[in-house]
């Protein structure tokens, strides 16, 4: 293997990516977060020395640790199953590590990588003082029953527990966790530690330890962040037609305040497809369907005949639009998604998802003058009220929902100012990709040299 401590002519950032796809062979997705990161903020990095002699880049792309571990349980059927956990420690120079867990079978290292790398550039965005983690699982709680979520998630604790804590590491949910899974996962961590220790994880019940707005927060917040923009532009929701991918947490409260706000939300999907109704989405028969009864998307039609549905996720983007909310999951928009969105005349992409577009995409709607407020920013909103839940179990205190909602819009708008006055500063105006990965990568990186070498 080559060996990188070596100065070499080539410039520090593609000797770093290469470092990256050499020491983590395979893990597409963590390269693909690492690049797009780097290439972003190229200049700023070569205009300060500092961060080379500090070897920063080396040590950023470094997880701080990471801990992988099995995970037996028991179906129902009494058979016993083995699924790998995960937990990646990524960097703490801003706080205790911060970030969820997903439980899906796609979840192998690359992915936990590339949350945990984003996660720690969007905590820093923040504002709070929350370092980068994430977390999960190859496990699917699609089709299992209570029982055997409950067994998995007390099993995934059982090892979990000796490296988180509310000083340490806090995990919360992502997709596939949601307030069932993290009930049992609290319930177990409080029984195996016999503390009480609210601020250990976030996303908690409203009666015991959680905040009010933190499910809503991902969807709340990617609006609140869009609608900046819009008032920048002079405009508003007011008769926009939206389309959300996805009909989890992130899509579901994007909808809602997008509707709330005078928007028409025109279509949503799920793995399997997506439903389109031109009058507005009926958001109380998405609720029922995916949060009543863990159904699919399809079944809209059940109650809306009227409505057209498409059996492949992806086609969703293939509607004319104002504004695109992918809300779902990684590279669900490629380049050919992107032509489609930019010929139907979308203005405004807002990533709810975490890194929903791929190099490609984000290069296409750059280029074609549609505004892209990146996953860092845009979906900042429900670790930024994870933060929030923590302050409230620290001061074992609540507040009311229109306190948390105030500085929830306080903590977008705040984000929103500081990228795009940064993007100005740099003359990159309206590179909210560029501003947001400077904003992030200048706290960490400036924190991790006042610690020293750590
Ligand atoms: P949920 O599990 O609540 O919902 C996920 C949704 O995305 C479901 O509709 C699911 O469909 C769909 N989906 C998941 N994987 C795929 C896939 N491979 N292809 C197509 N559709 C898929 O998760 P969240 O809403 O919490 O998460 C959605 C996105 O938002 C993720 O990228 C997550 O990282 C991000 N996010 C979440 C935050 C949170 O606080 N929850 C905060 C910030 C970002 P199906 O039911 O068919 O699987
Ligand atoms: O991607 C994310 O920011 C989340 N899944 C939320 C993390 C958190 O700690 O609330």
């Amino acid at each position: 293997m080559k060996e990188y401590l070596e100065r070499t002519q080539e410039e520090y950032v593609d000797r770093i990516i290469e470092r990256v796809i050499v020491k983590n062979p395979g893990e597409t997705e963590f390269h693909q977060a690492v690049r797009e990161v780097l290439e972003s903020i190229r200049p700023f990095i070569e205009a300060h020395p500092e961060y080379e002699e500090n070897a920063i880049l080396e040590r950023l792309t470094e997880p701080e640790r990471q801990v992988y571990f099995r995970v037996p349980w028991t179906d129902d059927k009494g058979r016993i199953r083995v699924n790998r956990g995960y937990r990646i420690e990524f960097n703490s120079a801003l706080g205790p590590y911060k970030g969820g867990l997903r439980f899906h079978p796609t979840v192998y290292p690359g992915i936990m990588k590339f949350l945990a790398f984003e996660q720690t550039f969007k905590n820093a965005l923040t504002g709070r003082p929350i370092g980068g983690g994430k977390g999960g699982s190859d496990f699917d709680p699609k089709g299992k029953s209570d029982a055997e979520v409950m067994r998995f998630c007390q099993s995934f604790m059982t090892e979990l527990y000796r490296h988180i804590g509310e000083k340490t590491d806090i995990p919360a949910g992502d997709i596939g966790v949601g307030a069932r899974e993290i009930g049992y996962l609290f319930g177990q961590y409080k029984r195996i530690t016999n503390k009480f220790e609210a601020g250990a994880l976030t996303g908690k019940g409203i009666n015991w330890g959680g905040s009010l707005l933190r499910t809503e927060a991902t969807g709340y917040g990617l609006v609140y962040i869009v609608n900046e923009v819009l008032k920048d532009q002079g405009e508003s929701f007011e008769g926009k037609k939206v389309v959300i991918s996805g009909s989890g947490n992130a899509a579901i409260y994007a909808a809602q305040k997008a509707i709330e706000l005078g928007a028409i939300v025109i279509a949503m999907s799920d793995s399997d497809g997506a439903v389109y109704d031109p009058q507005g989405i009926d958001l109380d028969t998405v609720i029922e369907i995916k949060e009543g009864r863990r159904g699919r998307i399809v079944e809209y039609l059940e109650v809306h005949p009227n409505a057209d549905y498409e059996n492949k996720s992806k086609n969703i983007w293939k509607l004319d639009c104002d504004i695109a909310l992918p809300c779902a999951t990684q590279n669900e928009i490629d380049i050919d998604e992107a032509k489609e969105l930019v010929k139907n005349g979308v203005k405004i992409v807002g990533e709810g998802a975490n890194m929903p577009s791929t190099l490609e995409a984000i290069e296409y709607f750059q280029i074609n003058n549609v505004v892209l407020i990146p996953a860092k920013a845009a979906n900042a909103g429900g670790v930024a009220t994870s933060a929030l839940e923590m302050s409230q179990n620290a001061m074992w205190d609540s507040w009311t929902f229109e306190e948390v909602d105030k500085k929830l819009k306080e903590i977008m708008t705040n984000i929103y100012q500081n990228i795009k006055i940064t993007a100005k500063e740099y003359n990159k105006e309206d590179d909210l990709v560029f501003g947001a990965n400077v904003v992030g990568f200048q706290k960490v990186a400036n924190a991790m040299i006042s610690q020293g070498l750590v």
